[in-house]
């Protein structure tokens, strides 16, 4: 049965104050990527490795990791070398209602999340990186990025199998404004190998990238006052 919340006023003051709450109910976010790696192929194209071969600690964050997660393939042995995965097309990022005047008008935020981790302390990392583009699909401004060096040497390691330094998984995530301009956006992700060993591995799960409306900064001043003027119950039916 689909639940519905209901808001009753109590007192006055009602009338300025409905637009707010239903304009803060309807920002709800746009999944332009995501990827748990659970498929036989997957938007970026990489490998997989099973959970259950305890590369890795397991993936106890939220979502879950499942059965798979995301592997560099081969590299070079002897050096460090990078494997770039892309997501193919750029996306456009006028859907799910999002037009081009919103992201103009610097109301459209975006999130970047995504899971990492590595084979024991090898060094190998993975990056996850979003270029903006503007209709021309020209760049725009720097990439941003999550995971990589740093974040993944900094994760912890622990016995599992036969392994008593297996790392363990970290989400990374940024979130910002869309820039003015922005039409588009590609993801790729840098997988990166230190000099020792022959396989990249950098894993990554559940990549998820989001855009949805800001709330208006009106809207929040009028909620809170709307605290103090109205009390408001809610019920469900
Ligand atoms: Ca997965
Ligand atoms: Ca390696």
């Amino acid at each position: 049965m689909r639940k519905r919340s209901v808001i009753t006023p109590v007192c006055s003051g009602l009338a300025i104050l409905a637009g707010s709450f239903s304009f803060i109910g309807d920002a709800q976010a746009v999944t332009l990527l995501s990827e748990n790696f659970e498929g036989a192929v997957n938007v970026f194209g990489t490998g997989t490795y099973n959970y259950s071969a305890n590369y890795t600690l397991p993936n106890l964050l939220t979502p879950g990791g499942g059965l798979q997660y995301m592997k560099g393939g081969p590299g070079i042995n002897g050096s460090v070398s990078t494997n770039i995965f892309s997501s193919g097309a750029p996306i456009n990022l006028l859907t799910g209602g999002i037009t081009g005047g919103e992201i103009d008008g610097g109301t459209i935020s975006y999130n970047l999340y995504a899971q990492f981790s590595s084979y024991l302390v090898q060094g190998d990392y993975a990056t996850l990186s979003v270029q903006f583009l503007d209709a021309a699909s020209s760049p725009i401004g720097s990439s941003i990025r999550i995971g990589g060096d740093a974040f993944t040497a900094a994760l912890p390691t622990g016995a599992i199998g036969n392994y008593t330094n297996a790392k363990d998984w970290g989400a990374d995530s940024l979130a910002g404004i869309v820039p003015l301009g922005a039409r588009f956006a590609t993801v790729q992700i840098f997988d990166v190998k230190t000099a020792g060993g022959t396989a990249i591995d950098g894993y990554m799960d559940n990549i998820n990238f989001t855009i949805n409306a800001v709330p208006e900064p009106t809207s929040v001043v009028l909620l809170a006052l709307g605290g103090g003027l109205v009390a408001l119950a809610r019920r469900r039916r």
